[in-house]
């Protein structure tokens, strides 16, 4: 009896623990499928709701959430004046499914009034309170992104303070701190005897002197040579990086002395207890062989990375010549005077270059065959620029007041109207040149082959393919990748794999590929396994 009564009591404990078992494995299983499909329906541009607002709070357990940040998921995307709010509400709808591995932010210290977007560049303090929105929103921001896998790099203006006015008389920032037009920042604290004396514009960029104690466009120069400034700049930092930040873009760092950057790299590495090289760093020097030495991009390599701007200007000659000669076209890209790979920041625009020079959507298609190039080639950290349209130079963000941004929210027809947001990370094309970056990464460029006047093609590894025409002709051809046998999704075509491509075991492709269009495959989009259903986003621009 007793045995029995055991027996019975041992099999109940047992059903009980299997059932129990069977519970977590609904549970856990449930969860999985969950999450593949909000992978795949977000992934896929899965109807994006235009209004990009924030909803997201994170957990504790995932606001500790490491970024990784690894070889597959080195894009930046550049969210130029995009308010906290909005910034966080994409990392967990598009940045973070979508495989964008870091978040440019515009400057998020305080900075003087004015709807203009560079009042962001003329800080006022170092008050986490700008036109962007408040410390709790840009911490709101970073453990969201965080959360969804994405690092925030914080625009750091650590050159100058605001520009020089006349008339006299105390400022204020868009929150409220006082300044004035002879170095008084007390928010900071800075007074006179922290700037450099040089108060004329610089004249001359052959004269690193001039370049690095005079003021850019009348903007009070820092003297960063001071212990106290480096100080004041690395307390600075280190609060951002206590908040979570992953690290810098540096502005204008041509205008401060190579010792006195990393010297304010080696305070921010003691007051924060990591090794310097751990801090990421890129840092914008406009390289121009004519001017000083001491000023080239080279000189700052040992403080991290630097901008390439030559990418962005050889880019915009060959898109407007011919990408596929052997020369002077796009395989040149890279070459024996360019910085190593692996310190080189590349865009095809920024904000200063898209008011100015450079390829931009203004350009049409091109702006769009380029940045595939860049998402698939092998050179230097790409940057995904996202802005605004915009009628003048001057032009603030959509909505923007003298002290604020409003949230944004991405356009619905195409037409590229000034004062809307652009929304690039929505494009079809970006983020099928996202997930083709990540699919092929590690593996090496091969197959090149020029195809006819810009026209051409290239492999990554057995991963992926890229072909280009950017010619106003469509261009019929036998394309040779070393991809296996398949059939496979154009990802720059179509979000939903309606346009694809069967690939023969040899890894010949018969095509004919539209002018000014391009075909992206690889291995992890093909029609079988594809889980993609939209096939155009919303915010698709019509480039012409
Ligand atoms: C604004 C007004 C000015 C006014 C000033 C002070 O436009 O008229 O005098 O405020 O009141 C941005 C805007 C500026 C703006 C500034 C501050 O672009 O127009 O000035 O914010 O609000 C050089 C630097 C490079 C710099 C470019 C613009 O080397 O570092 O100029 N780029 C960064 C940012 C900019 C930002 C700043 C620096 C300032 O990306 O957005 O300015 O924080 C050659 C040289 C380059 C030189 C280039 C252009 O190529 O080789 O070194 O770049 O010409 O001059």
């Amino acid at each position: 009896m007793k045995s029995t009564t055991s027996k019975s009591n041992r099999r109940s404990k047992l059903y009980t623990l299997i059932a129990a078992l069977a519970v977590i494995a609904i549970v856990v299983a449930a969860g999985v499928v969950y999450g593949v499909y909000r992978w795949s329906s977000t992934s896929s541009g899965s109807n994006a709701s235009t209004a990009v607002t924030s909803t997201h709070t994170p957990t504790p357990s995932q606001e500790s959430a490491p970024v990784s940040p690894s070889a597959s998921k080195d894009v930046i995307l550049i969210a130029f004046q995009t308010n906290w709010r909005s910034v966080a509400a994409e990392c967990t709808k598009t940045y973070g499914p979508e495989g964008v591995g870091y978040v440019e932010v515009s400057p998020p210290q305080e900075s003087i009034q004015g709807s203009q977007w560079w009042t962001s560049y003329q800080p006022a303090s170092y008050r986490l309170d700008s036109k962007l929105g408040s410390e709790s929103d840009f911490t709101n921001m970073v453990s969201t992104c965080k959360a969804a896998g994405v690092g925030i790099i914080a625009d750091a203006v650590i050159n100058h303070m605001a520009g020089a006015y006349s008339g006299g008389g105390e400022r204020q920032g868009v929150s409220g701190s006082p300044y004035t037009a002879d170095g008084s920042f007390p928010a900071v604290p800075y007074s006179k005897e922290n700037f450099h004396t040089c108060t004329s514009n610089i004249m001359n960029y052959g004269n690193a002197s001039d370049v690095q104690n005079c003021r850019l466009d009348a903007l009070q120069d820092l003297d960063t040579s001071q212990p106290y400034v480096q100080d004041k700049i690395s307390d600075y930092l280190k609060h951002l990086l206590d908040l979570g930040v992953y690290g810098f873009r540096v502005d204008a760092v041509k205008h401060i002395a190579n010792a006195d950057v990393a010297a304010i790299k080696t305070r921010l590495a003691q007051k924060t207890g990591r090794p310097a090289q751990d801090i990421f760093f890129e840092q914008e020097v406009i390289g121009s062989p004519s001017e000083a030495k001491e000023i080239q991009p080279s000189v700052y390599l040992g403080n991290g990375k630097v901008s390439e701007f030559r990418y962005s200007s050889s880019l915009a000659k060959m898109f407007a010549d011919d990408i596929a000669d052997e020369d002077t076209g796009l395989k040149s890209i890279g070459g024996k005077y360019w910085l190593p790979t692996s310190k080189a920041a590349v865009w095809v625009t920024n904000w200063d270059t898209e008011r100015d020079r450079a390829l931009t959507y203004k350009s049409g298609p091109s702006y769009l065959l380029a940045n595939a190039f860049m998402l698939a080639y092998d050179y230097g950290q790409p940057h995904v620029y996202s802005g605004y349209y915009f009628a003048t130079k001057d032009d603030g963000a959509p909505g923007a007041t003298a002290t604020s941004v409003p949230d944004a929210s991405c356009p619905t027809d195409g037409s590229m109207q000034p004062g809307t947001w652009q929304c690039a990370q929505r494009w079809t094309a970006i983020r099928g040149m996202i997930g083709f970056r990540k699919a092929v990464s590690g593996q090496k460029v091969r197959d090149w082959k020029r195809y006819g006047q810009n026209v051409l093609g290239f492999s990554r590894g057995s991963a992926g393919y890229l072909a280009l025409n950017n010619s106003s002709k469509p261009s019929q051809q036998t394309f040779r990748s070393s991809l296996p046998a398949g059939e496979y999704c154009n990802v720059y075509a179509s979000g939903d794999c309606s346009q694809t491509i069967k690939v023969s075991r040899d890894g010949s492709f018969q095509a004919t590929l539209p002018a000014h269009s391009a075909i992206a495959l690889h291995t992890s989009a093909s029609k079988s396994t594809w889980k993609g259903t939209q096939s155009s986003d919303p915010s698709d621009p019509r480039l012409g």
